[in-house]
């Protein structure tokens, strides 16, 4: 079956780990029958999970992707997973679709991945809204859940959808529009069934409906007008003024439900097929000729525009791209160009899925997310064309990763094969670093955090047969002077024929703080000729990026040539290149040299009740606070921290907060360090060096 843009949905479920996004996403499939049976999150054979990794740990480690249909509209749904290690695929999903459905526990409320879940959609205007699980567990609470949700996202959600019961005694859901019940059948095996709503909830439910059609009234002078007037509006006419109210955020719909009996679940497919934003409300943004950012809205009528917005490699399919239509349409068996690339793509087959699962389409249009199989050239973020090469889809915006580790293989014979692992598990997710650190000579892994790391690893490990050894990266410290100094130097060799003269005289003087390096020649009546001031600078660049105090790269520093001597004939580039370097080495050690270390930005979210353990952590690590907020009972601390001190913090946070923390941290600026750190860094810097030349 073909679909057309106005019957595409795209629906992303995110929230906390644990809070019933994978089971949620189960029980929509099965109850929308596109599954024969719903399986248990923790049997290991759910739709979503179906990577060993993910099998293994219980958890979703990647988005998955199924299809539904539903009032005659194609949905998509996007599964995503909890943990904050993972949230490069949470992001990109939040990309694709045009709604999201943060899934709520019922027994806790709103948990801190969600909050930070929030901040991200709220940031790219993205519609959302809550599902309130877990209602069938005596800890639930959904009118608490629902205070929590507008004590911490300061937001005034409606209630599309009310439990009729709780814990022991749930029975289902009243469906508020409609002002139908959906019951729970017998165990609940089976999908719910409309049934009569108990006089009892009667009231609430009528109460709830006037709230929804004030809502959808709200944004729309006409619908207000009708509603006013009349006290009523028809079905048509709440549906149109959720769909406007959705779009300003001006709406946040709330459902309630319990996945495992299959409840509450109808009439979320029925707001997503019938009030969901359509994929043409949502515009992606490439970069036009200059680079400039611009909006590019889906049409299906234009040449085809296309997004990889995922990769994956399958055992048995090989590679995956994932694909976003923005426009025109993807047909099987065609000719399309990589413009990333500037190479051309043949399209063989095309596929939908269910999971793991895939099923051949013919073609995919506008606002469709399907994946093409065996590419030759595709990589996520590249755009795909029929042509039209002045498009180009913006890279996904991912944040900076917050665990680093230093790896190598035991073997070193190895090397080459873990190397090459590494970079296609960064190709997969986007998040997962891969590099050599020339300046600490080290291969480098960072991720959004220990998990991620380890489970990469682990999977080469397993799958390559082979050893591969971990430790704390070294901090990439820099050097840098504190005042004004100068020295010359003069490189002579008398040795059988041709002898080696160069002398230079430098004057440094410090930069402020990123501007790294500055070289002027004032050099008067040509005491060192044109010739071989290219030599000077090589010189002075090498002797930068050696360093004086640890062997760190020296930055921010003015260094001017001031005079020198040559030889008529003794004279070379070489000569001044060593006199230079020389030269700057000494005046360098007059110039009070320090050990600058990278400063980071960091973001905490943490429980109220760990508040002061973090905090004083923190100022053990020689941070900085820079604020604090709070909200419904969670801070959110931003400080500044040296690198040195957060190696390992995601360990540490854990630790602190019984697994509950979580963190951002970005690079923000270098500082310099004294004293006993500073000694020690030396120490272990001169250490190093003798290690290597040992080796
Ligand atoms: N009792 C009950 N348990 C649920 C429900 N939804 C999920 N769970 C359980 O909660 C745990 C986490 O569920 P999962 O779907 O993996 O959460 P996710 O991390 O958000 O994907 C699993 O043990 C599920 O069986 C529900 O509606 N009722
Ligand atoms: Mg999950």
């Amino acid at each position: 079956m073909s679909y057309t843009s106005e019957q595409i949905r795209n629906i992303v479920i995110a929230g906390h780990g644990g809070s019933g996004k994978t089971t949620l996403f189960e029980h929509l499939l099965f109850t929308a029958g596109a599954i024969p049976r719903a399986e248990t999150a923790d049997s290991g054979k759910t739709t979503a999970d179906f990577t060993s990794e993910e099998i293994e740990r219980k958890i979703s480690v990647h988005a998955a992707l199924a299809h539904v249909e539903r009032n005659g509209k194609k949905i998509n749904v996007f599964d995503t997973p909890g943990s904050p290690d993972f949230i490069g695929d949470v992001i990109l999903s939040f990309r694709a679709a045009e709604f999201a459905l943060l899934a709520v526990d019922g027994r806790t409320g709103v948990q801190i991945e969600t909050i930070k879940l929030w901040r991200n959609l709220e940031s790219r205007g993205k519609p959302r809204g809550f599902f309130i699980t877990r209602l069938d567990d005596e800890r639930a609470d959904f009118t608490k859940a629902l205070e929590d949700i507008k004590a911490k996202f300061k937001v005034e959600p409606v209630a599309l959808t009310l439990p009729i019961g709780a814990g022991s005694s749930y029975q289902g859901v009243i469906d508020v529009l409609s002002g139908r019940a959906f019951l729970v059948q017998g165990d609940g095996s089976v999908p719910e069934k409309e049934g009569p709503v108990p006089a009892d909830y009667e009231k609430a439910a009528a109460g709830a409906r006037e709230k929804l059609i004030e809502a959808a009234a709200e944004g729309d002078d006409a619908l207000m007008e009708k509603y006013l007037e009349s006290g009523e509006l028809d079905t048509a006419e709440i549906h149109a003024g959720l769909i406007k109210a959705l779009a300003a955020h001006a709406v946040f719909p709330v459902f309630a439900g319990t996945a495992v009996k299959n409840s509450g679940l109808l009439p979320f497919l029925d707001f997503a097929a019938d009030i969901a934003p359509a994929p043409e409300t949502a515009k992606d943004v490439g970069l036009n000729a200059e680079n400039a950012p611009v909006d590019i809205p889906l049409d299906g009528q234009k040449t085809l525009a296309a997004l990889v917005i995922k990769t994956t490699y399958d055992q048995f399919s090989g590679k995956l791209s994932w694909i976003k239509v923005i426009q025109g349409k993807l047909s099987a068996d065609s000719e399309a160009i990589n413009v990333t690339e500037n190479k051309k793509e043949r399209i063989g087959k095309l596929y939908i899925c269910l999971g793991k699962k895939l099923e051949e389409v013919r073609e995919l249009c506008a606002g469709d997310v399907g994946i093409i199989a065996k590419s030759a050239t595709l990589k996520t973020n590249d755009t795909l064309t029929a042509g039209d090469t002045s498009i180009r889809f913006l890279p996904l915006r991912l944040p900076e990763p917050v665990h680093a580790v230093a790896v190598n293989a035991a073997a070193k014979k190895d090397d080459d094969k873990l190397g090459e692992n590494l970079i296609r598990a960064a190709e997969e997710d986007r998040t997962f670093r891969y590099s050599f650190n020339a300046e600490t000579k080290e291969t480098v892994i960072s991720g959004m955090g220990e998990l991620q790391v380890n489970i990469i690893l682990e999977k080469i490990k397993q799958n390559q047969k082979i050893e591969v050894e971990t430790h704390v990266p070294r901090v990439a410290y820099r050097e840098t002077i504190t005042k004004k100094a100068g020295a010359e130097y003069t490189h002579k060799k008398q040795t059988g024929g041709h002898g080696q003269y160069g002398r230079v005289a430098l004057e440094i003087a410090p930069l402020p703080r990123g501007e790294n390096y500055q070289f002027i020649n004032a050099v008067f009546g040509g005491a060192i000729s044109k010739g071989y001031i290219p030599g000077v600078e090589k010189g002075v660049l090498e002797g930068m990026a050696a360093g004086t105090m640890a062997g760190y790269p020296v930055v921010d520093v003015e260094v001017k040539v001031v005079d020198g001597k040559e030889h008529p004939v003794d004279s070379s580039e070489l000569a001044f290149k060593l006199a230079a370097r020389n030269a700057f080495r000494e005046s360098m050690r007059q110039a009070a040299p320090v050990l600058l270390e990278p400063i980071m930005n960091l973001t905490v979210f943490v429980e109220d009740k760990y508040l002061g353990d973090v905090m004083s952590d923190l100022s053990g690590k020689r941070g900085k606070i820079l604020g604090q907020d709070s909200a419904g009972g969670i801070d959110e601390i931003r400080a500044q921290v040296p690198q040195a001190e957060l190696l390992r913090y995601s360990i540490d946070l854990r630790s602190i907060t019984s697994g509950t923390g979580s963190f951002n941290v970005e690079f923000d600026h270098y500082a310099p360090v004294s004293g006993r750190i500073a000694e020690d860094v030396i120490k272990a810097a001169a250490a190093f060096r003798v290690a290597e030349t040992e080796e």
